[in-house]
């Protein structure tokens, strides 16, 4: 091993091939232990390939057939060997330290690497018998691999010990911070592909390092797998000088250890010592920081492995470089199976692992290989953490005590009150996070505040442990031992709560309306990930994540254009009925009473819509569990149809919606007193699609009822109108179904004005039903004209003093109406 020196910034630095070059010199394998780990990673880099390739034969007994070969070759063995080779270190590591570790891939396409030795210390066997440690066990094992019928092709959540699939790339290294968090024994290893860590969500969360307190959580130990290519292309960061990466990475808070080379002996003494010296370093850290009381920044180690992508595969075929080219990113011989030739070759080069070393005649695993492994739960496959087996429920308060008081008397009564949505929720989450301090986290991109969560500050501050100013104590609620986590960055929030969640823990997610998008993708791939695990028995249940969006679309007066968009629903609209749920609550109080049907629930998405400002409060709080419950209902006290058949239905979804549907009601009820209108309210937005699509989705009978086999309905929407079409589409009176929503007409505009904009205001509602219901459409021209005036007035005012009128913006529900 030749130790690096300041002067080498040379081409041949940044090879990825030679002896072991690194950064932390030592030898610390004896001979013995030296052959042993090796044969362990030969025994993983025969099972990954024969995932790749074999159906038949596949202990080798006789010379590989074409029908020995899958007739699809799928998979990935570039990133394969290098996990493997981590995979196989750390293990090492754990066994002679007890370590409690898990494993995450980022490059989860390199699965065949992370199965291999998940298969050989056992726990593929003993989760999957049919896959036992025999040769029939191992045709089955490599035959499912990317096989239909089998398993995909990355660290889907069938793979034992994963939390983290690694199909989308970028989200490794905040799964593992929100894994480590409130886990002080746990060390999560994070292999970064360098090609992942050009994507947007990895690079930020490098800042991981400032969120990681050493008293009170585990560690990360990120992997940066520099294996110099992604699928076509080398990676920026092989291709930058020594210097340039290494000052990167300091400058995110890390100590950058780099392995570098493909010699096998050297570079597994290098990889021993190296390991060796960060868990030193992080256990360092943790103790320094636990005996002191005193939780610091360290800068945390982390690991730079240049090896060859592909390590190990033929270096040249028909003239093509493979091993340490972008050429052996997925299946390196793609056409053994018609080319004889090739067959060999794949013969040969799986033959050069020497796998009669590691099975015995029956395909068992020999016991000398299998005692590398660690035992029980210490292996990674089979930690507790990595399947929720130490899953922490939450204690509750009764959330009826932070409701907002109706009195009923008075003035209170449905539509008379305005008060600000969120903080009663707010108040709930902060003592939940009282109640449940080791295992509740709440996560925004600073927004908290902005969203009127803030209540929670008064029983945990916000995580920071980087430098702080005097003026800082002036109400930025900083703190090294606060629990509240926010960074500008909603993919490293949602990765760290995803983390934390799979790992057994509680959370909360908040996020403005519009910038929620950012996360989609992420939001699509937690939503496969809990479909998939809803049919593994074996899997266990994980709290919901959940998610409250606000700061919404139809209050985004200062912010503009930008900031409203609410098309996040659609999105979620896409994804399995068993695992997400929208929530739009009307009020305070049915905010309440979702937010902790919410909390209790397990293995869903949970997408709450509630904007923070003052609105009119409806419902008191047993009647806001009662619709709560329901997830839609006819609003009595603003309907007039009972026990008659209505001339229109109103409906709205949302709670400025909803004000506007009533007020619109209201409009029309004053001037056409003989009008039979019924109000409906939408919480749960399910509930609009059939109940064969959705468990939430009412019966046919139960639809028809509400809103009749015939009669119009004008239907007020939070997001796009068409999103509630897709819903209905097979009802029975969906001809009769208008919808208004947001129509991307936006800009800086008083609430009302955006309103009329997209046509959801009070007075376009009306003319919507007058012009649908068959006995306004003969006499209600007047109120039509006398509502259009109204519009041009409000927008008149709108542009002459800024705001809406007093009487819009102070409207409330006329109580003699009832
Ligand atoms: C966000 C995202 N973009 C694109 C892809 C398609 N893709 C799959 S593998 C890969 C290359 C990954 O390279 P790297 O992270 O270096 O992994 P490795 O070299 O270890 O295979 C790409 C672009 C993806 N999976 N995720
Ligand atoms: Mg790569």
């Amino acid at each position: 091993m030749i130790p690096l020196t300041e002067t080498e910034e040379l081409a041949s630095v940044l090879s990825a091939e030679g002896i072991a070059r690194s950064t932390f010199a030592g030898a610390p394998l004896s001979p013995d232990e030296l052959s042993r780990i090796d044969a362990y990673w030969r025994a993983c880099k025969y099972l990954a390939l024969g995932m790749i390739y074999l159906q038949g034969n596949p202990l080798l007994r006789e010379p590989l057939k074409p029908e020995h070969i899958k007739s699809r070759l799928l998979g990935h063995w570039g990133s394969s060997p290098g996990l493997a080779f981590m995979y196989t270190h750390l293990s090492r590591l754990i066994k002679r330290d007890d370590l409690e570790m898990i494993f995450l891939a980022g490059p989860g396409h390199g699965a065949p690497g992370v199965l291999a030795p998940i298969y050989l210390e056992g726990t593929y066997s003993e989760v999957y018998p049919e896959k036992s440690q025999d040769e029939k066990g191992l045709r089955e094992f490599f035959k499912q691999f990317s096989f239909p019928g089998g398993i995909g092709s990355h660290c889907t959540p069938e793979t034992p010990g994963s939390i983290h699939e690694g199909g989308e790339l970028g989200y490794v290294l905040s799964h593992a911070c929100g894994a480590a968090f409130d886990n002080p024994e746990l060390i999560v290893a994070a292999v970064v592909g360098d090609g992942e860590a050009e994507t947007g969500p990895l690079a930020t969360s490098w800042h991981i390092s400032k969120f990681l307190n050493p008293i009170r959580d585990g560690a990360v130990l990120p992997i940066l797998h520099l294996n110099g290519y992604k699928i076509n292309n080398p990676t920026l960061l092989a291709r930058i000088t020594h210097k340039e990466l290494e000052d990167l990475l300091r400058g995110y808070g890390w100590n950058p250890y780099f392995v570098e080379g493909s010699d096998p002996d050297s570079m597994h003494q290098a990889m021993a010592a190296t390991f060796e010296q960060c868990i030193a370093e992080i256990k360092g850290h943790q103790q320094e920081c636990r005996k002191s009381g005193l939780a610091t920044r360290p800068r945390w180690p982390m690991v730079v492995l240049r090896s060859p992508k592909g390590w190990s595969a033929p270096t040249l075929v028909d003239g093509h470089h493979i091993e340490a080219f972008w050429r052996s990113h997925q299946v390196p011989l793609a056409d053994v199976k018609t080319n004889p030739e090739h067959l060999r070759l794949l013969e040969t080069w799986l033959r050069s692992f020497k796998p009669e070393e590691f099975f015995d005649e029956c395909g068992r695993v020999r016991p000398e290989l299998a005692a590398f492994a660690p035992k029980g739960q210490r292996r990674m496959s089979a930690s507790p953490h990595a399947n929720a087996e130490f899953r922490k429920k939450l204690r509750l308060p009764e959330f009826r005590d932070y409701a907002v008081k109706l009195d009923r008397s008075g003035n209170d009564r449905p539509g008379n009150t305005e008060v600000e949505n969120v903080p009663p929720m707010g108040r709930f989450l902060r003592d939940v996070m009282k109640w449940n301090m080791n295992s509740f986290r709440v996560f925004a991109p600073d927004e908290n505040t902005s969203n009127k969560l803030d209540a929670i500050y008064e029983v945990s501050k916000k995580f920071w442990i980087a430098e702080s100013f005097p003026e800082d104590r002036d109400g930025t609620e900083l703190s090294s031992d606060g629990r509240v986590v926010e960074m500008l960055s909603e993919h490293t929030m949602e990765g760290m709560l995803e983390g934390y969640l799979l790992t057994g823990r509680n959370g909360f997610l908040s996020s403005y309306e519009a910038f929620v998008h950012v996360i989609d993708s992420m939001f699509n791939q937690h939503a496969k990930w809990l479909s998939i695990c809803n049919q593994l028995s074996w899997r266990r249940k994980i709290a919901s994540l959940n998610l409250l969006i606000t700061s919404t679309v139809w209050r985004q007066d200062h912010n503009g254009f930008t900031h409203q968009d609410p098309g996040f629903l659609d999105v979620v609209l896409n994804k399995s009925a068993a695992v997400t749920r929208i929530y739009l609550p009307p009020d305070a109080n049915c905010l309440l009473s979702v937010a902790d049907h919410c909390l209790r629930s397990e293995n869903y998405i949970n997408v709450i819509v509630s904007d923070k400002q003052k609105h009119l409060q409806y419902l008191d709080i047993d009647a806001a569990i009662t619709h709560c419950t329901k997830g839609i209902g006819i609003w009595n006290w603003a309907s007039n149809d009972e026990g008659q058949e209505p001339d229109v239905v109103f409906a709205a979804a949302g709670d400025i919606p909803t004000q506007e549907a009533l007020a619109a009601t209201a409009l029309l009820r004053e001037r056409f007193p003989d009008l039979k209108s019924r109000f409906i309210n939408v919480v749960d937005l399910f509930k609009l699609q059939p109940h064969s699509e959705h468990p939430h989705g009412l019966t046919d009978a139960d639809f028809d009822s509400l809103f009749t086999t015939d009669k119009p309905i004008i239907f007020n929407f939070h997001g796009y109108p068409w999103l509630v079409h897709r819903l209905a589409y097979r009802r029975t009176n969906h001809q009769n179904m208008h919808v208004r929503g947001y129509k991307e007409k936006g800009n800086i505009n008083t609430p009302m004005e955006l309103a009329i904009n997209n046509q959801t205001d009070r007075f376009s509602l009306a003319i919507d039903a007058i012009d649908r219901v068959p006995k306004l459409q003969r006499i209600g021209a007047h109120a039509k004209e006398e509502f259009r005036d109204l519009q041009i007035a409000c927008r008149r005012h709108a542009y002459e003093y800024g705001i809406d009128s007093a009487e819009i913006s102070g409207w409330k529900w006329p109580c003699e109406l009832k």
